[in-house]
């Protein structure tokens, strides 16, 4: 009796689960797929032969630094989830949380089998497209976030007239009403203290459109595009936060303006605009276009079998990303997802995290050549250090003037979870450093200095004198594990760079001579944060001794190896040797951002075989989706920008104000060329090697200057300007020379 309702049970069971397979499956089977569609004709492109299911993993995102979306794909439905990147829960005083905005479904009519079938990301266009087959009609679709017009668009078009029938909806991830009139579909409500609102329009070509309350139809039509504009009345500037203008006319006007303008204006204002900051630079490591999609190449990776051209569009896809959620004009920093966020409670509320992940997020910003897309971190410093008072006043509650803040914080300077002091003098490192690849002294004076003085005004009120006479932080804390004790050298080595990088600014700047003497003093009384311990390791605590079995993600007590200057095999082997020990502890597997630091520290090591194994095992072979997100686990982008600068790392450096050519190539990179590079100085660094071996360097000087350059018997090199002219240099050492340089001619370095 037992066994037979048992037996029963069990069928049961298998048909119970039989259906919510054949469901679940359902939706992608409606449609059939047969046939094998080749690789686009791109080059840098990430493409699939099956729509996207999965948000995380598989959608494709597309962003002009503050709209986003994310495209799946689908044939029966297509879905856009698409992100403003100020949208925002919270407020001065709560948390909050970044939030979804919603979605746009196209419900397709009459499609039961599509032949050839391919979706792709082409990173050289920033444009996301989907094509098949279906009976002898080729079906395409093109998508993009426009920067110069502030949209959203989507195509549809095939090669035969009257073939395009669909529904549009649109999805407000906080079920607000969505209205629709004629042609468009708004939708609007209101957070904590932010408002928003959508906008979409639908245009077609040919057939005719409907609507009813709640969809727009559109019945044999040729062509279709529908544009989105969407935003918020945030202004980060403003003392509330609010920006003072009528949003509704706004999103109006974008949506407006844009559907005056052909879909192939649009696209080519959009296209012109994405390269002439994406070709800045380009990689070549001997690859060839790959015959497979990236979904299978990345599979063979994870397996060993390491493809150039997929380290190659890893690296590139870095700066497509930067391009995609960081652009000029919008004050805000990408956030732990960029801007790419399906959730209205996402992981650590996709905060700004100043404990390194918003920093990395900008590592790849100078050298890569997107220093405009740094700008948004560094004017977000600006406005919160000096305008806003949060920050401030976090600093005055502890009685000192300047500002500070905690780990987690959302975009209105609310800050929480655990004081994380330093981060000023972090943040700073970024504010500096946009300066040192400029050389754009007005910015450092009107922008980058009074943030960094002001942080040092912190530290002036905030440091003690501790029992071996050093001046130390009081009370720090090793990101994110360990005690809170005096003289972290996490803190006291951001501290000394934060001293050092604004002494060196009332330098530059001819400014407060008396304020700089006094930093300068300080700074010769500092713990610089540099001590070995008793296994030869670089220490993490003043007075904590490290336990060599230690393998936590942070290596916070590496700051002044990368992404400071202050440890280098040229500046003092001690350190650096110290630093290859408690490296090699931590070891070399870790979350996803946590390898690209490695990758990072590596590389300033010049060991580059090191950090190209650790990218290939870890971040790229590892901690990498198919749509080739960084995941923590969860999905984290700061690991792409972290990988894409770790990559640029190997293959120049400029940190200590030297040219250093190939400092850490990879001997599987035996053969290649990079072009636009940047380094500190204002430089454009061209290199092409051969068997491990640089062959010819091209430098564009951007303001003039001296020029320094390190490489293996670089004395024996032939410099010449564009004229053909030898220019004469002085040789350093058999490694070094220097040459003077005039503003904006390129130097041709030929190595023997
Ligand atoms: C840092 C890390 C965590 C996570 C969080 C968002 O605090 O330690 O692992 O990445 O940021």
């Amino acid at each position: 009796m037992n066994l037979k309702l048992r037996g029963l049970t069990m069928v049961k069971r298998l048909f119970l689960s039989f259906f919510i397979f054949y469901s679940a499956l359902s939706a992608y089977c409606e449609v059939s797929f047969t046939g094998k569609s080749g690789p686009p004709d791109a080059k840098m492109v990430l493409w699939y032969r099956q729509p996207a299911t999965d948000w995380e993993t598989e959608a494709l995102p597309i962003g002009n630094g503050r709209l986003g979306a994310m495209c799946f794909g689908g044939v029966k439905q297509e879905r856009l989830q698409f992100n403003d990147i100020t949208l925002w829960t919270g407020n001065k005083t709560s948390r909050g949380s970044y939030q979804n905005f919603g979605d746009i479904y196209f419900n397709f009519k009459g499609l039961t089998a599509v032949s050839d079938y391919r979706r792709e990301l082409d990173i050289e266009e920033a444009i996301a497209r989907v094509r098949y087959n279906a009976g002898d009609v080729e079906y395409y679709r093109e998508y993009f976030c426009s920067y110069p017009d502030n949209v959203l668009v989507m195509y549809f078009n095939s090669n035969r007239d009257g073939m395009l029938s669909f529904d549009i909806r649109l999805d407000d991830a906080h079920s607000e009403t969505v209205s629709v009139s004629g042609n468009r579909i708004t939708m609007s409500g209101k957070l904590t203290l932010l408002s928003y609102e959508a906008q979409l329009i639908v245009l077609n070509k040919g057939g005719t459109l409907t609507s009813s309350s709640d969809r727009i139809s559109i019945n044999s039509a040729n062509e279709v595009t529908v544009i989105l504009a969407g935003g918020t009345d945030y202004d980060p500037a403003a003392l509330d936060y609010l920006r003072d203008d009528n949003l509704h006319g706004r999103i109006t006007g974008q949506v407006d303006n844009a559907s005056t303008k052909t879909y192939s204006q649009i696209k080519t204002d959009h296209v012109n605009d994405y390269r002439s900051l994406f070709n800045r630079v380009t990689l070549n490591l001997h690859e060839e276009k790959p015959e497979l999609p990236t979904d299978r190449l990345l599979a063979n990776y994870k397996n060993g079998s390491y493809d150039p051209a997929l380290e190659v569009l890893y690296f590139q896809y870095g700066r497509y990303l930067m391009l995609g959620c960081s652009r000029e004009g919008v004050a805000l920093p990408s956030n732990l997802q960029g801007l790419w966020n399906n959730s209205n409670s996402p992981p650590w509320q996709s905060d700004i995290h100043s404990n390194i992940n918003v920093q990395m997020n900008y590592w790849p910003a100078e050298i890569t050549n997107l220093s405009e897309c740094h700008l948004p971190y560094t004017d977000y410093i600006y406005n919160e250090a000096v305008i806003h008072t949060s920050w401030r006043n976090m600093a005055s509650s502890m009685g000192c003037r300047g500002w500070t803040m905690r780990t987690q914080n959302n975009i209105f300077a609310y800050s929480d979870w655990n004081w994380n002091r330093p981060a000023n003098a972090w943040y700073c490192m970024h504010l500096w450093q946009h300066y040192t690849y400029t050389l754009d002294s007005v910015y450092l004076l009107n922008k980058a200095y009074p943030a960094m003085k002001s942080a040092c005004e912190f530290w002036i009120d905030r440091l003690i004198t501790d029992t071996d006479d050093k001046l130390v932080a009081p009370d720090e804390w090793s990101p994110e594990h360990g005690l809170w004790e005096n003289g972290v050298s996490y803190a006291q080595q951001l501290i000394w760079d934060l001293f050092t990088s604004t002494v060196k600014t009332c330098d530059i700047l001819s400014v407060n001579i008396n304020f700089r003497d006094t930093l300068q003093n300080l700074l010769n009384q500092l713990d610089d944060g540099l001590r070995t311990g008793s296994w030869g390791q670089l220490r993490e605590w003043k007075y904590t001794n490290d336990d060599p079995n230690n393998t936590h993600r942070h290596i916070s007590h590496l700051m002044g190896l990368y992404p400071g200057i202050q440890i280098s095999p040229f500046i003092d082997k001690t350190y650096s040797d110290a630093a290859i020990i408690s490296l090699n502890a931590r070891g070399d597997e870790s979350t996803g951002w946590a390898t690209a630091h490695r990758i990072n520290c590596w590389a300033r090591l010049l060991d580059g075989n090191r950090a190209l194994s650790i990218f290939r095992k870890y971040l790229l072979g590892g901690m990498t989706l198919t749509n080739l997100f960084d995941t923590h686990p969860p999905f984290q982008i700061d690991g792409n920008f972290g990988g894409t600068a770790g990559i640029a790392e190997m293959l120049l450096q400029s940190h200590l104000g030297f040219i250093h050519i190939l400092p850490a190539l990879p001997s599987d990179w035996s053969n290649g060329k990079v072009k636009g590079l940047r380094a500190t100085g204002n430089f454009v660094v061209d290199i092409e090697w051969f068997n491990g071996k640089a062959a010819s360097i091209k430098i564009v000087s951007g303001s003039g200057g001296l020029c320094k350059l390190y490489y293996t018997l670089v004395k024996d090199a032939t410099v010449k300007d564009d004229k053909g002219k030898t220019v004469s240099f002085e040789v350093i050492g058999n490694n070094e020379i220097q040459f003077n340089t005039k503003e904006k001619v390129t130097y041709t370095i030929s190595l023997n």
